[in-house]
């Protein structure tokens, strides 16, 4: 009776075990599902943390394939520059110094800058564009939070490049059929040489030159003329030594509108006996220029001597300032190692250099590109 009373279960208990067991089943399963989403989750995060290593792989790879990219682009620009730009040989030396001072600092000190200062003047960027250079780049590296000589490298570069301004190709008319260059400098700066380069390079691109002969005090000055434009086959119109150089360029704007020529090119005289003189010849040559051509002269160019550096500016300054200069010859670069003189030019004159003259001979002259001008003075040999 107890056995029957104690032993057996009453129904409401079978229904309560019963019920336990389904909880527990339920709980059971629970649980395993929640093991199995646990184990699901921790595969799709598996899974997603492989994709990332796998996206951040190729990402790194990436930018190396890139980097390298650009590293080997530079080296062949720069071993282009130094072969094309072969003329900046002597004043790449001293470049390659300044690369060397500022590069291979690990820090910056006070005595980088002194010494970057002392090669910027070696090379003739001049003391008031040295000095800016070195006030600029010391501001970026506060500024910027330089800390290697590589990162002032490349702001050196920048400035260096800003410095001399965009590319300046020649200005033509665009009103009237003829262009007229009238190109200034003194003696043995290289005028008459740079009036026949140009000439060859335009008539190279199609154009239809004329010369003139307007240095009538050296009968040397106008044969030396003379002969270029039969080497180059352009004609020069030129007069008796002595004679009026306003004559010589009036009959030289007839005859380049009567043989349909559309760029006259004017060989001026170096030096008359005072400055006042020479801007008097230069201010009459002009009038006679915009009595035929309005417009004209659509260049006004100074040829500057790189040999002779920081003392060739003080001249073209005074010209600058007296006469509107539309641009600058910088001649011989090639027997200089003082090539810097381009970024004083630039600086101190504020007009572009449009030519470069690199030697002697008729093909010497290049249209000035400052980017590729900085990048061969920094090329390695
Ligand atoms: N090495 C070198 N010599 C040049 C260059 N331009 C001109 N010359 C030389 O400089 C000298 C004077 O040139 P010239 O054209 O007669 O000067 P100008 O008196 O100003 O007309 C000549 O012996 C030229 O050959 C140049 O870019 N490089
Ligand atoms: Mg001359």
């Amino acid at each position: 009776m107890f056995s029957r009373f104690f032993g057996q279960k009453k129904p409401q208990e079978d229904l309560k075990s019963n019920q336990e067991a389904v909880q527990k089943q339920a709980e059971q399963e629970r649980l395993e599902r929640e093991q199995q989403e646990k184990a699901q989750a921790e595969k799709v995060m598996r899974e997603r943390a492989e994709q990332q290593r796998l996206e951040q792989e190729r990402q790194e790879k990436a930018r190396a394939e890139q980097a390298a990219r650009e590293r080997a682009k530079q080296a062949e620009d720069e071993a282009n520059a130094s072969q094309r730009f072969g003329f900046l040989q002597r004043t790449r030396q001293i470049f390659t110094r300044v690369s060397n001072t500022v590069e291979q600092n690990d820090t910056i000190t006070d005595e980088l800058w002194e010494d970057l200062e002392e090669q910027l003047l070696a090379a003739d960027v001049g003391p008031s564009t040295s000095n800016w250079l070195i006030e600029r780049l010391r501001q970026r590296t506060e500024e910027e939070h330089f800390r290697t000589g590589a990162q002032v490298q490349r702001a050196l570069r920048e400035e260096l490049t800003y410095l001399l301004g965009k590319p300046s190709p020649l200005r033509f008319s665009k009103q009237s059929p003829l262009t007229v260059i009238l190109v200034i400098g003194v003696n043995g700066s290289g005028k008459t040489t740079s009036v026949a380069k140009m000439a060859s390079v335009l008539t190279r691109d199609g154009h239809k030159v004329m010369l003139a002969a307007a240095d009538t005090f050296r009968a040397a000055a106008i044969d030396q003329l003379k002969e270029w434009g039969e080497r180059i086959n352009v004609p020069v119109i030129s007069q008796n030594p002595g004679s009026d150089p306003g004559a010589v360029v009036f009959d030289a704007i007839q005859a380049a509108n009567t043989r349909g020529c559309d760029i006259l090119i004017v060989d001026t005289a170096g030096r008359l006996h005072t400055k006042f003189n020479l801007m008097e010849e230069l201010k009459k040559i002009n009038k006679i220029i915009q009595r035929f051509v309005p417009d004209g002269p659509h260049e006004l160019l100074m040829v500057i001597d790189a040999t002779t550096g920081q003392n060739a500016l003080l001249q073209a300054r005074k010209f600058a300032e007296d006469i509107g200069l539309t641009g600058v010859i910088v001649t011989k670069l090639d027997s200089t190692a003082k090539g810097g003189f381009a970024f004083a030019v630039a600086d101190d004159l504020g007009v572009p250099i449009k030519f470069i003259g690199t030697g002697e001979k008729i093909g010497d002259l290049e249209p000035f590109e400052p980017q590729k001008f900085v990048a061969a003075l920094f090329a390695h040999n």
